[in-house]
């Protein structure tokens, strides 16, 4: 189970190894978990995930598209690395997503995309986010990817998934802000190039949780307020 202290996830997506290694060691004890996506593993290699998860939770952003045996084999062999979170797309339907969650077993969390959160998200993605959702209820995920970039839709997808986990990407460098989709229903927001690229990752990454802890802290103190009334 991934730790949920500050709700920030840290996309590491900065391609040049040394650095990379810097800012996760730096940012280890503040973020909850570091997502590892192609660039980080094409530019460096898969051990790079070994490494990583000594310091910290992995979630591997692979994105995974395909049919049921190719999933388990790249799940199992993510796993094997140290993930213990996987990302893996919807759209391919329940047996492809469903052998995802077999092939993670106890050892990690699968993540189902739904609406993306770039411009692209809303031509094929919105359409169906609704019931790529479901289909993640369904196959019993762990949670699911859904846009900061969108807060109604992610709004609406929070009522279709119950409790399972929300992770919400495109804070920042997209345009979205980190207490508002905290409000919306996500449990954690991802947040890449505002803090890899910045020249101080480490007080970034700090001011975010600040702001995600202040918004939590105005959220109940709203519903207690409402609930006094
Ligand atoms: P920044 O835009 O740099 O903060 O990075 C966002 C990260 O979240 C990248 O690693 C994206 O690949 C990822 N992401 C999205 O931006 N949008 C999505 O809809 C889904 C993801 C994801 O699955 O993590």
């Amino acid at each position: 189970m991934m730790k949920k202290n500050t709700r920030l996830i840290l996309a590491l997506d900065e391609i040049d190894k040394q650095r990379a290694l810097k800012i996760a060691e730096e940012l280890s004890g503040i973020v909850d978990a570091i997502k590892i996506n192609w660039p980080l593993v094409l530019h460096s290699s898969p051990s790079i995930i070994t490494e990583i998860s000594k310091l910290c939770d992995v979630i591997c952003d692979f994105k995974v598209a395909d049919i049921p045996n190719t999933v388990r084999l790249i799940v199992e062999r993510a796993v094997d690395l140290g993930a213990s979170g996987i990302i893996v797309h919807g759209f391919v339907g329940h047996d492809s997503v469903c052998e995802a969650v077999r092939s993670a077993g106890e050892s990690a969390d699968v993540f189902v995309v739904t609406e993306m959160s770039h411009p692209g998200g809303k031509e094929f993605t919105a359409p169906v986010a609704e019931r790529l959702a479901a289909l993640a209820v369904e196959c019993g995920a762990s949670g699911v990817i859904a846009p900061a970039t969108r807060l109604d839709r992610l709004k609406a997808i929070r009522k279709i998934v119950g409790d399972l986990l929300i992770l919400a990407p495109g804070v920042g460098a997209q345009g979205g802000s980190a207490g508002d989709a905290i409000s919306m229903g996500a449990d954690y927001v991802i947040v890449g190039r505002s803090i890899y690229e910045s020249a101080n990752p480490k007080g970034v990454a700090k001011a975010i949780c600040e702001e995600i802890a202040n918004r939590l802290e105005n959220d109940r103190s709203s519903v207690s307020e409402k609930v006094s009334r």
